[in-house]
């Protein structure tokens, strides 16, 4: 038997054109979709509009953020947050000038390695002058030289369920009864594999100074600062952070701020 009388609510429970779709196939209902007046066509018409938002949405993910010139920058980049680790395995690696970190890419990937920055700065490189967004409301534009995530992500092959990219730092904030609670951040493979999105190893031509997150820092450019997280030790590939830290995604997110942190 056919359902041709749609309830209102139970097109909305379906939400989207697709199970609409499913659910009258085979249907008379279908006729009355060329009547333009009839109240079907105008839910079916909605639910259109609704997938071509989702998916401009999409787009407006994998857009760019816009980039400057190198006389647009005005000021030095505000060192924010940590800006000096006092961890003992960081300063022992400030000692040594970063020779012998190395970045540990792991998890849900083919080829697990470590990368020294000499076989980081190896690989194809990018160089943008972006504008970074604090939420504490300033702003500054910088220039940032680094190798693009999705370059060391295909480097290592990423395997079913790769999800998110968790990014562990070194720089302790505070400390719990747990223990020294790290800076972490994640973001999803939108934004990891997005052409600006890069592990920085060079500020305005120099080498990324401590204050700013030497040696690799990363940048993802249509997101609020604290996103980019600096002082990165490793990388790991995960399907879920939940079980990571407070389970948000990230030290600040663990505190209350938006995962998706868009600008
Ligand atoms: N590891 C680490 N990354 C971090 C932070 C931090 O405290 N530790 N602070 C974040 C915040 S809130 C901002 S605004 C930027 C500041 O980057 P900057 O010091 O280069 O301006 O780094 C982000 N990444
Ligand atoms: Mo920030």
């Amino acid at each position: 038997m056919c359902a041709t009388k749609i309830n209102r609510r139970a097109v909305l429970r379906l939400g989207g054109a697709g199970l609409v779709t499913a659910t009258l196939g085979g249907c008379k209902a279908f006729d009355r979709l060329a009547d333009p007046a009839d109240p079907l066509r105008h839910y079916m018409e909605r639910a259109n509009r609704l997938t071509m938002a989702a998916q401009r949405g999409l787009l407006d993910r994998e857009a760019m953020a816009q980039e400057f010139q190198w006389f647009d920058i005005r000021q030095p980049q505000r060192p924010n947050g940590v800006t000096d680790p006092q961890d003992l395995d960081y300063l022992a690696h400030v000692a040594t000038g970063f020779s012998g970190h190395r970045l540990s890419v792991s998890g849900l990937v083919k080829r697990p390695q470590t990368l020294s920055l000499a076989d980081l700065e190896a690989m194809p490189t990018r160089r943008q002058i972006t504008r970074h967004d604090c939420v504490e409301g300033w702003s500054c534009i910088a220039q940032w030289t680094g190798v693009p995530l999705s370059a060391v992500l295909d480097r290592v092959g990423l395997l079913p369920g790769a999800n998110f990219v968790l990014i562990r730092c070194f720089d302790t904030i505070e400390r719990s009864l747990s223990g020294a609670v790290k800076y972490y951040e994640t973001i999803d493979m939108v934004d990891a594999m997005h052409p600006q999105t890069i592990l920085a190893f060079g500020m305005n031509g120099s080498a990324l100074p401590v204050p700013n997150g030497a040696p690799l820092r990363l940048r993802v450019e249509r997101q609020l600062g604290y996103k980019m997280a600096k002082y990165i030790r490793a990388i790991e590939v995960v399907d879920s952070f939940a079980g990571v830290g407070g389970g948000r995604g990230g030290y600040w997110e663990d505190r209350g701020y938006a995962w998706y942190a868009g600008i």
